[in-house]
């Protein structure tokens, strides 16, 4: 099974489904996130599961109060998500109202540069909490390997490392990998490059040098 999560960050629908199907056959999951979700509305979801079969994840990272984040998750999951990315620097409560709906995906440190500014001071506390709660999965920084080798090791058995990050911001696959991630999650390099098809094929091939 692959490890490849395709980041389907576009807005329009005809060009979101396109890259879907040229590029399932590489990945093991999509990521829908709010672009795609404002450009094409929410039954972008449902079409996308139709026409790949492939799991969906839906990148809303919930950062609400508990009743606005199900009010949210449960329109998602019905919709067709697999799975829903929440924050958890909001609390428990929060993260609890979604992980009651369906699976759920904690974020514990992003991958961007200002992740350094508040997120990462409070990682620790992020998989603590992940480890109580025992969500799908947890966010953390592709760009950083060495981090998501600390997050690895803090985190219980189970609980999947899902790594942002790899290609346009500069994370590479093979070494997020031999840090201990699940999962790669690759946008630009795939979508935006001239043969999406072609791109998720070699990212794909390094990943399975690696598992
Ligand atoms: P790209 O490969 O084009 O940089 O896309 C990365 C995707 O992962 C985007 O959808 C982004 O919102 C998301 N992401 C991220 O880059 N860093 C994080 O810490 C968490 C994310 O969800």
């Amino acid at each position: 099974m692959s490890r490849l999560i395709l980041a389907l960050d576009v807005y329009e629908r005809e060009r979101a489904l396109e890259i879907a199907e040229c590029t399932a056959d590489y990945l093991w999951a999509i990521k829908v996130n709010w672009p795609l979700i404002i450009g094409s509305g929410l039954k972008i979801i449902t079409e996308l599961k139709q026409v790949t079969g492939l799991p969906i994840i839906a990148d809303l990272k919930l950062a609400d109060i508990p009743n606005t984040n199900r009010l949210i998750a449960k329109k998602v999951f019905e919709a067709g998500a697999d799975y829903v990315i929440a924050h958890g620097f909001v609390g428990r409560d929060s993260v609890k109202a979604v992980m009651e709906l369906g699976k759920t995906i904690i974020v514990v440190e992003m991958s961007h540069p200002g992740a350094k500014e508040f997120i990462q001071p409070v990682t620790d506390k992020l998989i603590e909490m992940a480890n109580e709660l025992g969500p799908f999965g947890v966010i953390a920084p592709a760009t950083r390997p060495e981090r998501v080798s600390y997050i690895r090791s803090k985190l219980k058995p189970g609980i999947k490392v899902i790594t942002p990050g790899v290609g346009a911001q500069g994370g590479t696959a093979s070494e997020v990998l031999k840090a201990g991630a699940d999962y790669i999650i690759v946008g630009r390099a795939i979508y935006q490059s001239e043969n999406p098809r072609e791109s998720a094929r070699r990212i794909f091939e390094e990943v399975e040098a690696w598992s």
